[in-house]
């Protein structure tokens, strides 16, 4: 029998949150590395919009949003109650933030060379007061963002929080927010976390 084929790209903040999700849930797949420079034809031949990752089902469902991957997966099996830990309005709404919000700021931070009109730590700063710091201070109460054990939410917004983190690392370490950071290098040193980011 045919297995669900992933394509995907390793270090794709999107691509990890499907792949922690297709792998907590324990579905057996076959994942596709893509060079986002050279997209492979059959990719683009599934989903035309060209952006990873792109989950194809042995029905020829084709799952196109990161999201609609790991809540797929999830339905299928959820060991660790990543859909039951929290109300599920509250997690989108997180996840939503996140995607809308956060991520163009990151972006920004990232590469600002692409975005001249403002300092790289004004981006950082504008990323910061946009969601961060509000996770940070959730953080200092509870060792999740919306329920502990972690939940949909927290498993969503990690590769960003990991990303953010990676631009500076030497800023990282020192900075205030350190209930954040706690957060982030539990997250990064759980095995599931380890054996989706392990290179092909
Ligand atoms: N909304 C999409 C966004 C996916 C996305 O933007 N992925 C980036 C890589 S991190 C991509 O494929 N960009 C296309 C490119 O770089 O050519 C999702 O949630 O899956």
């Amino acid at each position: 029998m045919s297995l669900p084929v992933l394509y995907s790209f390793r270090r794709c903040p999107y691509a990890i949150r499907a792949r922690l999700a297709l792998r907590s849930a324990g579905i057996p797949h076959e994942v596709r590395e893509v060079a986002l420079r050279h997209k492979p034809p059959e990719m683009l031949a599934l989903s035309t919009k060209g952006t990873v990752p792109v989950l194809r089902l042995p029905d020829g469902q084709v799952l196109e949003q990161s999201l609609d991957i790991m809540l797929w997966a999830l339905a299928q099996h959820d060991p660790q109650g990543w859909l039951s830990q929290a109300p599920m309005d509250d997690m989108l709404k997180l996840i939503q933030r996140n995607d809308e919000q956060f991520k163009p700021l990151l972006d920004r931070y990232k590469y600002p060379e692409r975005h001249p009109e403002q300092p790289r730590q004004a981006y950082r700063q504008q990323a910061i007061d946009t969601l961060l710091a509000e996770l940070d201070q959730i953080l200092q109460s509870r060792a999740c963002l919306l329920s502990e054990p972690p939940s949909l939410a927290d498993m969503a917004l990690l590769p960003f929080v990991r990303q953010f983190a990676q631009v500076d690392r030497a800023w990282w370490d020192g900075n205030e927010m350190s209930a954040l950071r706690t957060w982030l290098s539990r997250l990064l040193e759980t095995p599931l976390f380890e054996a989706v980011m392990v290179k092909a």
